[in-house]
Parts: structure tokens; sequence; C-alpha cells
């Protein structure tokens, strides 16, 4: 192993932190090393996921809480995820803008990454950034995610309280959430509050929260907080509202129990990566994936059956291997 990125990275560097995400993002071997080495001293940072459609302003309210949480002297460390994407275009230049600003700060690190090139999935990329910005001694982690797809409710995973934005004008906006939004948002931010119909979207999106009786069963009811991001209007508001979810987390016991599920969650997934990668490769280079697809292509074999086959055949013979180990090593 050449470089030490994990020292590196338990003394705050920023460029080592860089590397490794690199080596992470390009699922470089060494980055596991390097990760083992960073895992005992993770788990302290607080993570806050911030979640809303394309252009509800997530960055600029990001923005605005990291200056906010600086201001009681906390060190930051943001992850954007994919502002790349397909629904926003040209986010990412605009993103860098106002991110340099930031940036001049050292107790901020900031990274971008886009969600393309992860096998093991964007819920797994995100989990193992989190755990270096942690590692490096970032009090708090802010996560923003395009809440898109499956991806923004498995980004829900990895944070500690999830702020889901949304904005004034988009239609009836609570009507066409999908049903997991009320279920995922700790806190609700109605951004873009200078345009009209924000207290319109307000008032309905507290009453949602007050009718569900499920949500109240949590014994935590989301609050509604209105934000101009652009004029830095009630972020100072937003960040008491996260600190007292964060409480509520504490003192109810919530916070062990997510954290507990969050690890429990994590391991399968990466169980399940590691195994399919293996069984993969060697169903490939041994080519009986491209001799099951010609029989499968021609009716003499059904996927079902593979399925099953697969695995039987592949567990047998890990067995026999670590039989034929256990024995060489006698
Ligand atoms: N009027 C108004 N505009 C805002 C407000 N907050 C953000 N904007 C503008 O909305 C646009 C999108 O803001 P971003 O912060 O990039 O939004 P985002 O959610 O990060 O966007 P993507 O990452 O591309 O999904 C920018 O032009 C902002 O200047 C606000 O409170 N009021
Ligand atoms: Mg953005």
């Amino acid at each position: 192993m050449a470089v030490d990125y994990a020292a590196q990275i338990l003394e705050g560097s920023h460029r080592a932190a860089a590397r490794l995400i690199s080596w992470l993002e390009d699922e470089d071997e060494r980055a596991y090393e390097c990760m083992k080495k960073l895992y005992p001293h993770t788990g302290r940072a607080y993570v806050l996921g911030i979640t809303g459609s394309p252009g509800a302003g997530k960055s600029t309210l990001t923005n605005g809480l990291a200056r906010e949480i600086r201001k009681s002297g906390l060190k930051v460390g943001i992850v954007a995820v994919d502002p790349s994407s397909p629904f926003t275009g040209g986010a990412l230049l605009g993103d860098r803008v106002r991110m340099s600003e930031l940036a001049e700060d050292p107790d901020i690190y900031i990274r971008s990454m886009a969600t393309r090139g992860f096998l093991g999935g964007m819920a797994k990329a995100a989990a193992d950034v989190v755990k270096v910005l942690d590692a490096l001694g970032k009090d708090v982690v802010l996560i923003e995610t395009v809440g898109v797809g499956q991806d923004e409710v498995d980004i829900v995973g990895v944070a500690d309280t999830t702020c889901v934005v949304l904005v004034p004008g988009l239609g009836d906006a609570i009507q066409s959430m999908k049903a997991g939004i009320m279920e995922i948002a700790d806190v609700f931010v109605i951004n873009k509050a200078d345009r009209p119909g924000a207290d319109m979207l307000c008032a309905e999106t507290c009453s949602r929260i007050e009718m569900d009786a499920h949500l109240r069963e949590r014994g935590w009811l989301a609050p509604v907080k209105k934000t101009v991001a652009v004029e830095a209007e009630g972020i100072d508001e937003l960040w008491l509202a996260i600190e007292d979810h964060r409480k509520f987390l504490l003192e109810s016991g919530r916070f062990y129990q997510n954290r507990r599920e969050r690890i429990s969650r994590e391991a399968l997934r990466m169980i399940h990566a590691e195994l399919f990668r293996v069984v993969r490769e060697q169903l490939e280079k041994s080519g009986r994936l491209e001799a099951a697809v010609e029989k499968l292509m021609n009716k003499e074999l059904d996927p079902y059956t593979l399925m099953r086959e697969t695995v039987t055949e592949w567990l047998s013979s890990s067995r026999c291997e670590r039989r034929h180990d256990e024995d060489t090593q006698s």
C-alpha cells in the first residue's frame, strides 16, 4: 500500500479525502483498505439530507445552512449528489459558482458526485462519502439529492434528519408527491416563499401532516418552515428546527435505533453487492453464463432453475474451497 490516505484524512486533509473519494468512484481496491482504517473513526458527524424536486433551491439552501452552521464553529461537509442530472442540465456550473464562496473556508469540504459509474448504487456511494467526511472531522454532513425515483428514499437511509424542499407554483405539490415523501420528511421547507402561493402551500402541508395518524404515531410532527434561500431568509429558523429534531431523536432513543437500522441495511447491501460481483465474475469467466443464455434462448433451461442451481452450486463449490484451504493449512 503506497500512500496512507487514511492517516492524512484523520488529520483533516481535504486533499487526501478527495483522492480517496476518487478511488471509491473508480471502485479501486485500495479504497477499501483505507475505508477499513477509517471505519472506527466514523459515526460522529450529524448527517442532514436535503431533498426535493429539480430547481427547488436545494443548493442555495445547502449553501445557506452551511454558513449558518459555521456560525457556531461546527465544521461542515457537503455532498452534492448528481448536480449534472439530465433534469437540470447546466446546474453544475451554477452550483460550482455558488459553492465556491464556501470553498474558501478551510472548515468546509464540498464534493459533487455524479450518480453514474457507481456499481454498488447511489446509496452505497453516498454512504461511503459521508464516512470519509465524518472521519475527516466534519461535525455536520449535508447531502443534497434530487428527489427523483428510488434513490431519494435510499438517501434518506443515510441521513439522521431529512429536509424535504417544496416550492409554491408547481401545481398541487402535495397531491403529486409520491406517497413515501410524507414519511421521509423530518422537516418540510417551503422555499421560494417570496413567490405567490407560499402561505397556501404551507397551510396545505401542515394540515396534511396533522391529518396523518400514521405520522402522529412517530411522536414527531414535521415542522414546516418557510425560506427565501436566495436572500438567506428563514435559514436560522430552519436550522433551529433541525436541531429540535436532533434533540427529539436523542431523547427518544430513535437516534441509536435509526443508526442501528442503517448499519444493518448498509451491511446487507454491501454483502449483496459483493456476492453478486463474485458470482457474476465466476459465471462470466468460466463461460457458463454464455452457455446458460444459449440454453435460455432455446428454452432448454428456464431462469428460475438457473437461479436456484447457480446459488446451490456456488455454495457447494465455495464449501469445497474452504475445506481444501483448511486441509492444506493443517
Ligand atoms: N425567487 C427565488 N428563487 C430562488 C430561491 N432559492 C433559490 N432560487 C433560485 O432557484 C434556482 C435553482 O436554485 P438551486 O439552488 O440551484 O436549486 P437546486 O434545487 O439545487 O437545483 P438542482 O440541483 O438543479 O436540482 C436558482 O436560480 C436560484 O437562484 C428563493 O428562495 N426564491
Ligand atoms: Mg443543486
